[in-house]
């Protein structure tokens, strides 16, 4: 029914040795949320108009963890498309809770839409921050037509946010703020945060 969650369990076609799980939830008679586990620069869709979030740090440059490997996999056209947003002040060209949206260069998807979580330990409002890093990333994803959007775990590697209640912020935005965008997508990179997050998944969308 409606809201109810369906883990699939899908085994590959090479000897079955890597399994792949998607867990799909529905947010809107029109939206669904599907987490699975992957590498979110490997990550599209077939022929839309896609987009991977990455999350960066404010002077959006480029940095370690999935940024380092976004752009990797761009190619450096990427770290070009970045240097030219403007900067708001000085060595800031993204806020954190904001969004900006750049081409995905030599990446499968489209767009990248580039956010800035909260650091956890030096945030006094860190929910606030990294629900405004969700918001805001669907509301950019919204005015440039994307049709799908991936998200990793923003804030829970370099920046410290505790799994389970990113988990949590992360899920209730997105279902709060989805802007009728066809599917949202988690691609996780751990075993750990994959069923931390769909525990959480089937506690806030369970209708
Ligand atoms: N695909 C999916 N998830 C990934 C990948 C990948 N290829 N690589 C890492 N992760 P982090 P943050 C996971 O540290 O905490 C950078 O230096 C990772 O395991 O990438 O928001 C930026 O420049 C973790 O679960 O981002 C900033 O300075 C999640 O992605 C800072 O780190 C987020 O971890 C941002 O820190």
């Amino acid at each position: 029914g409606s809201g109810a969650a369906r883990a699939l369990s899908n085994m590959s076609a090479n000897g079955g040795d890597t399994e792949k799980s998607v867990a799909i939830f529905n947010l809107s008679p029109t939206s669904a949320l599907k987490i699975q586990k992957g590498d979110i620069t490997r990550w599209f869709i077939d022929g839309s108009s896609d987009a991977i979030v990455n999350p960066a740090n404010e002077r959006m440059l480029g940095g370690g963890g999935a940024d380092g490997a976004i752009h990797r996999a761009a190619g450096p056209e990427l770290r070009t498309a970045c240097y030219d947003v403007p900067e708001v002040r000085p060595g800031v060209r993204c806020p954190t809770g904001e969004a900006r949206i750049t081409p995905g260069f030599k990446l499968p998807a489209s767009h990248v839409i580039h956010t800035v979580g909260p650091v956890y330990d030096e945030d006094s409002n860190a929910a606030a921050s990294l629900s405004n890093a969700y918001r805001n990333s669907l509301r950019v994803a919204r005015e440039s037509n994307i049709q799908y959007v991936a998200f990793p775990a923003i804030s829970c590697g370099v920046y410290g946010y505790p799994f389970e209640e990113a988990a949590s912020v992360g899920i209730s935005t997105i279902r709060d703020h989805c802007n009728d965008i066809n599917e949202v997508h988690f691609v996780l990179f751990s075993d750990d945060i994959y069923s931390v997050w769909v525990k959480k998944a089937e506690e806030l969308l369970r209708n």
